[in-house]
């Protein structure tokens, strides 16, 4: 079709364009340069695309908070038969519907082995994890999930059986001590919750297999993620959920956070585009093999019913800070993600303004309570 475009604008030149072009003036039609460039970047989409077509994916934790949103957009992507979710419990109907569910605990090395081998998996994204509100409570139920299941897929992508794996990491490995506002990328990391020490030991050993192994493994720090498809579970972040659907609920909210804790937030659509193109990056382009710091807004309670109130003026926030306070005490205000920009093209869609307007009519539409 492109091709035909350019012979066709060929046909199309005037005598002036063919004798400046035959004299050496103007030498080439601005239209044909348009082609040029266009067919050029259909030939990169096209190469990615295929790329992503020979991707048997296999998504472990896909009936959660990121993992089941996700797995539709992977399944959008490739088609539906080439991603396989799977989790402990069944998902909701669009998952379970939309492709093959697999019952499968993540730190059952055999029964993931198996489920590799039965759908020729490429590709593994492991987004099953016990997040840090819920971890305090089960220490050592926490550290077994969110260390055996990566011990896991790091050993069978050590043995070759399978070939990239993407694992989220947090911006709970930060504790206390790392800076606050604009936390580098390396700087100190002494996290205090369970769930961000198992974090931080998670990274250390994704950059050790890397090294000793050449096991491409690829990871991000996410921040808080919000979405309206999607209920959060047993995080510090999730007041930043919680609060869109009590303000179309009930007009009101009572947050867990005190007013004026900042921390770094991300609109879901971000996290899974940034999911995507870290895991299509050409290897070279990934230099980090811990993790990358990401961010894409960050904002305190206030700030955030602030903004409710602008499309809800009646809104109204109360202040009781749980135990999560501490938790959150821990963790940075704002996050420096220039590394992640820098190195495999991360940018960010949703701010704190498109985020608030896009969560209200999303739930209006989703018609979504707790
Ligand atoms: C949590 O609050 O535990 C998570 C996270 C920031 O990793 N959302």
């Amino acid at each position: 079709m492109l091709f035909i475009l350019i012979l066709k604008n060929k046909v199309k030149q005037t005598p002036r364009q063919k004798r400046e072009f035959r004299k050496g003036g103007c030498k080439v039609p601005i239209f044909t340069i348009f082609v040029l460039t266009s067919l050029l970047k259909w030939i990169s989409l096209r190469k990615k695309t295929l790329k992503m077509n020979s991707k048997k994916i296999l998504v472990i934790g896909a009936a959660g908070q990121i993992g089941s949103e996700l797995t539709m957009k992977l399944r959008g992507l490739i088609g539906n038969n080439n991603v396989i979710a799977s989790d402990i419990k069944n998902g909701g109907a669009e998952l379970m519907n939309s492709g093959t569910f697999e019952i499968v605990d993540a730190t059952d090395k055999a029964g993931i082995e198996s489920l590799i081998e039965k759908h020729k998996i490429t590709d593994v994204y492991l987004m099953a994890a016990m997040l840090s509100a819920t971890a305090e409570k089960f220490p050592m139920k926490a550290w077994s999930l969110n260390m055996d299941s990566l011990f896991n897929i790091l050993n069978l992508a050590k043995d070759k059986k399978i070939e990239r794996i993407f694992w989220p990491s947090s911006i709970a490995v930060f504790g206390p001590s790392s800076p606050k506002e604009n936390t580098p990328q390396t700087t100190i990391m002494e996290p205090n919750t369970v769930y961000g020490i198992s974090k931080q030991t998670g990274e250390r050993w994704c950059e050790y297999y890397f090294k000793k192994y050449g096991v491409d493994v690829r990871s991000i720090r996410f921040p808080g993620i919000i979405s309206y498809k999607t209920l959060p579970g047993g995080g510090t972040t999730d007041y930043a959920i919680e609060i869109f659907h009590s303000a179309l609920k009930d007009g009101s909210y009572t947050s867990f956070l005190s007013e004026n804790t900042a921390l770094p937030m991300m609109f879901m659509d971000d996290a899974l585009k940034a999911t995507v193109d870290i895991m299509q990056a050409p290897s070279e382009k990934i230099k980090v093999r811990s993790s990358y710091n990401l961010t894409a807004m960050s904002f305190t309670p206030n700030d955030l019913a602030s903004e409710i109130r602008k499309q809800l003026p009646e809104f109204k926030i109360a202040y009781e800070p749980d135990s999560r306070q501490q938790i959150a005490d821990s963790w940075p205000d704002s996050i420096d993600d220039s590394e992640a920009r820098k190195d495999w093209g991360w940018n960010h869609e949703f701010d704190l303004k498109i985020l608030t307007r896009t969560m209200l009519d999303g739930l209006k539409t989703e018609k979504l309570t707790f």
